[in-house]
């Protein structure tokens, strides 16, 4: 590999910060659908004492474990796929989303996800996955991992609307604890506590 694996996670994470939380931090300008130019990007990024090659911006595009990152068609603008905080209109279709999805969350949140609801906190909506694993090392972000499952395909019937990112993930505005089952956890008592 041509960049240090340090190189490019602190990459990673710089892109983060500044296309889905914080532009303004090295004053990047985002368009509505949450495009910045490329030329822009390297330019306040190396201004900003985080100096960006072209080379090593495509390189952690391309290689991103997530698919965290798009260039446009052109090659000249870049875009974070989900995940921002940001107010940013991805433009994305609703679809209809697999019977069951995933939700990867901590032990210490459950009852309070229990009494209101996966809601979307800072981000644009809640995230889910079709795989379990994917969801399991989501949750085990936050501490003791638990997976629930999202009846996706009631949520649907019931007209919720459902989005698939770029990279995969699924999309939602919220999900009702009623929609929910706990269906694995690595702390076995949490199932007496919550039957
Ligand atoms: C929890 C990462 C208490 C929720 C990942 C989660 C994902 C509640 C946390 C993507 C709650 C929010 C998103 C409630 C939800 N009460 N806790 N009512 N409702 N929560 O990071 O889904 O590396 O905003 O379970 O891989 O963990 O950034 O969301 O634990 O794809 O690309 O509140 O972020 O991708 O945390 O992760 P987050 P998430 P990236």
């Amino acid at each position: 590999m041509k960049f240090s694996e340090k190189q490019v996670v602190a990459t990673s994470k710089f892109l983060s910060l500044v296309l889905r939380h914080k532009p303004q931090v090295i004053s990047l300008d985002l368009d509505s659908n949450g495009w910045a130019n490329v030329d822009e990007l390297l330019r306040k990024a190396s201004l900003a004492k985080h100096p960006l090659s072209l080379e090593l911006l495509q390189f952690v595009v391309k290689t991103n474990d997530k698919k965290r990152f798009s260039f446009s068609d052109d090659g000249s603008r870049i875009r974070a796929n989900q995940g921002h905080s940001v107010d940013v209109d991805l433009g994305l279709t609703a679809i209809d989303p697999p019977a069951i999805l995933f939700h990867g969350t901590a032990e210490r949140f459950i009852s309070s996800i229990l009494a209101t609801g996966l809601q979307k906190r800072q981000r644009h909506h809640v995230h889910l996955s079709e795989n379990k694993d994917t969801a399991i090392q989501v949750g085990r972000r936050y501490g003791v991992p638990v997976l629930l499952a999202v009846d996706a395909r009631q949520m649907a019937e019931d007209g919720v609307s459902f989005y698939q990112a770029d990279n995969q993930v699924w999309l939602t505005e919220e999900v009702p604890s009623r929609y929910l089952t706990i269906v694995s956890t690595e702390w076995p008592k949490l199932r007496s506590r919550f039957p």
